[in-house]
């Protein structure tokens, strides 16, 4: 009789452990805004090792491009497996909404990484686009004003400059350029933001569209690259067009292409976003979630600003983006 309920006591023990490890072997999926750029390739690199400590699975599926026409069909694909959760970041913060909420009404927790939908400000019961229950991401306004700060010293605070950016519509690259020609509004009253120019996330249209501002305006100070293509491009129209001493390039990115760039001199400053860490506690939010703790509805992370001072340092190799 001792025997048995001891072996039956064992048995339920056992059950309760196998139910355990079973909940919490958790499949998320993280839908980055494309999958050949360093920023979602680092950004991975950070989640799976997140996915490595929790002894869970973290899938990485996204589109070629960084375009809502592409990232949907990716997403409704990933809906219909079904993962316990899905971190995302939306290529268009308004066409995105419908796309995302297919996957919030099949019950599937929706947290948004880099980019954000609607206004951003996720459960407070506004708006059509509240249902992510977070949203992890850099202080991209903080970042604009970052750069501006950057721009305006390397430039003597005067001159003209343009923001080269990928396209209206996309939260982060519209933050950045916010908080950039805020700052110059404020503190630098002899710096002229020209028209900013929109390359559709395409480096060699960055770089003609530089040699068509400078055509027009043969005293131009300084570009802003807003993401790692608008500032790979504007580095290479300058360079092409042999102003590397006279025109400042300002990154946002830090992929190592960039970063060389700087040692040789064409690039001033990179703003580097940590995205490394954007998809650990990504990942480290969703499980929380999925476990039952209560999350942030925000968490920001770092930059590191690299430049001729710095990029040299032992300690900026780790802030340089995976390719
Ligand atoms: O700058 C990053 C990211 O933060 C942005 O949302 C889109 O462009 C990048 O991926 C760089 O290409």
């Amino acid at each position: 009789m001792k025997n048995l309920i001891t072996s039956l006591a064992f048995a339920a023990a056992l059950g309760t452990a196998g139910a355990a490890q079973a909940q919490e072997d958790f499949t998320i999926t993280l839908v980055p805004g494309l999958t050949t750029d360093a920023f979602y390739i680092t950004m991975n690199r950070g989640a799976q090792a997140a996915a490595e400590a929790l002894g869970i699975t973290v899938d990485f599926q996204g589109a070629e491009e960084f375009d809502p026409v592409l990232q949907t069909p990716v997403l409704d694909a990933v809906i219909g497996r079904g993962p316990d959760a899905i971190l995302v970041a939306p290529t268009d913060s308004t066409q995105m909404i419908e796309p995302l909420r297919r996957a919030a009404d099949a019950g599937i927790p929706v947290i948004t990484v880099d980019t954000f939908i609607d206004d951003g400000k996720y459960q407070d019961g506004a708006g059509d686009g509240d249902f992510p229950l977070s949203y992890i991401a850099s202080d991209n306004i903080g970042g604009g004003r970052m750069a501006a700060r950057s721009m305006a010293e390397a430039i003597g605070g005067k001159g003209k400059v343009y923001v080269s950016n990928v396209r209206p519509g996309i939260s982060t690259t519209d933050q950045r350029e916010e908080g950039f020609k805020a700052e110059m509004a404020e503190n630098y009253p002899d710096i002229e933001v020209l028209e900013t120019q929109y390359n559709e996330n395409d480096a060699s249209l960055a770089a003609s569209q530089f040699q068509a501002v400078l055509a027009r305006n043969p005293d131009i100070a300084g570009v802003f690259g807003a993401n790692l293509f608008s500032a790979l491009g504007a580095g290479n129209g300058v360079e092409s067009a042999g102003k590397a001493e006279d025109v400042t390039v300002i990154a946002f990115d830090a992929p190592s292409s960039i970063v060389n760039n700087i040692s040789s001199g064409l690039v001033d400053a990179a703003i580097a976003q940590h995205p490394a860490e954007i998809g650990y506690y990504g990942v480290m939010t969703a499980y929380a979630a999925l476990t039952g703790q209560s999350v942030p509805t925000s968490i920001g992370t770092g930059f590191t600003v690299i430049n001729a001072d710095n990029v040299n340092d032992d300690e900026i190799a780790k802030f340089i983006y995976a390719e």
